[in-house]
């Protein structure tokens, strides 16, 4: 609505000025009326939408998203300094909305208003995602934009029916031309150059090829029953959102709860989760819900299960290895925490790898197989905080145990197959860390042994 009276008063306005008429004549008109109709009754709408109706229904009392344009007090100092806000990629994003159509749409900016109060909205977010040409939020433009184009066109070529058909079709070439071109420096590709200045998304092979924990994610939702209630974050939630009982952040009584503790959606205001690294599941979760799945931090919990953790293997993935925690020094007793973690890589900080283990003096046993793809010498490299001893095939090859932090190399000849490996690791006070990295001989740099290498039994 409030597009429309833009419009209508951006459009006839200006035209009628420009025959001098008088302005108190001018607003008699009837458009110009319904002009300012459609502007009250959408500001008034506004108003009480954002200030009455969304509070009263919305959880936290409050606009949800109020933040974005600078928090419950909005005056004209801070809309402008909202507007001043990273200006620099606000006028880029201008930029790149109106340069694959050439600028054509500024021939027509009278029309360019009905997308105004979108365009207004990005500017005046201090949330970079809304002015970054690599996000879904300018789309809300794309249509006004080339509409726009095209009657500019017109208007630059009045007489575009009679032109010769060789210029007709070199200038729609040339269109085309600066629009593919474009696409391509807009995309997420190596070639993308605008797509996003926050280098958040990746520009090699692995943005089209899921990673074995992304495919890890996927198995693990395609065992949750199709009408099963589900509480999950904003990142997974798109991966279900075909399911009717999916709910965003925690609700009360779910079947499921499915989060991943690596992701930075693990911040949500009402997931029952401490920040990372902490890995925290709050106490009063666990006396309600099991773990069904934990797979490298990626966590499902069913409401009333008892049992232990599902072996990967069961649902279709076998890479990985398993960890077994103890709440002792010497890998006493029942563990209390099994999870399979695909990339040994690891800082609890000052924490522990979940909430029934200790924070200090607790052990782990992380075991599984290795393969090896071809006949050579392979160097080992264990660091850890603390001692930690690395096996391959039942053979202490790295013996680094006790209270010190260790960093120790060690080379042995391997031959193509699986080779059993196994971890032992103890932690005693302070920050707890581990991290196992290979040498090749096809690979002369260490690297973290790719999770493909790793696998939770032989197969
Ligand atoms: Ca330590």
């Amino acid at each position: 609505m409030f597009s429309f009276g833009l419009y209508i008063i951006g459009s006839k306005i200006v035209i009628r000025l420009k025959r001098k008429p008088r302005l108190s004549s001018l607003l008699m008109k009837r458009d110009i009326l319904w002009a300012l109709a459609f502007l009250l009754s959408s500001i008034i709408y506004f108003y009480i939408a954002v200030f009455y109706f969304i509070p009263m229904l919305h959880p936290s009392g409050r606009y949800p998203h109020w933040e974005r344009y600078g928090g419950q007090k909005i005056d004209i100092n801070s809309l402008i300094s909202n507007l001043k806000y990273e200006i620099d990629l606000k006028f880029l994003y201008t930029f790149l909305l109106l340069a694959p159509i050439m600028f054509f749409p500024l021939l027509d900016s009278g029309f360019l208003l009905l997308a105004a109060p979108y365009f207004a909205e990005y500017l005046l977010s201090r949330v970079s995602l809304h002015y970054i040409i690599g996000y879904e939020y300018p789309y809300a433009l794309i249509p006004f934009n080339y509409i726009a184009a095209s009657r500019g066109l017109k208007k630059l070529f009045p007489n575009i029916k009679q032109m010769p058909r060789i210029v007709k079709t070199k200038l729609l070439g040339c269109l085309l031309l600066v629009s593919l071109g474009s696409t391509l420096l807009y995309s997420p590709t190596p070639f993308g150059v605008f797509n996003d200045p926050l280098n958040f998304i990746v520009t090699d092979e692995s943005w089209y090829t899921p990673d074995i924990r992304t495919r890890a994610l996927d198995k693990i939702i395609s065992i949750i029953p199709e009408n099963a209630s589900v509480a999950t974050q904003n990142d997974i939630l798109p991966h279900m959102a075909h399911r009717f009982n999916v709910y965003l952040d925690y609700k009360e009584g779910v079947d499921y709860i499915l989060v991943d503790s690596h992701s930075p959606w693990i911040y949500g205001p009402y997931l029952p989760f401490c920040p990372l690294p902490n890995r925290k599941i709050s106490k009063e979760l666990l006396e309600k819900y099991g773990i069904l799945v934990s797979i490298d931090g990626i966590f499902l919990f069913k409401e009333n299960y008892t049992g232990a953790p599902l072996n990967p293997i069961l649902i279709g993935i076998i890479n990985g290895l398993k960890a077994r925690f103890y709440s002792n020094m010497d890998f006493d007793g029942d563990p209390v925490y099994t999870e399979y973690i695909l990339t040994l890589d690891i800082n609890w900080a000052y924490s522990s790898p979940f909430i029934t283990v200790p924070n200090n003096y607790f052990s782990a046993i992380i075991e599984g197989y290795i393969y090896i793809k071809e006949d050579g010498n392979y160097t080992f490299r264990l660091k850890s905080d603390d001692g930690s001893n690395l096996y391959i095939d039942d053979i202490l090859i790295i013996n680094g145990s006790g209270p010190l932090a260790i960093d120790i190399e060690q080379t042995m000849y391997l031959s193509k197959g699986y080779h059993k490996i196994r971890i032992e690791y103890t932690e005693y006070s302070g920050t707890a860390t581990i991290k196992l990295e290979w040498k090749t001989p096809y690979k002369a740099v260490y690297e973290v042994i790719p999770p493909k290498y790793l696998f939770i039994d032989l197969p």
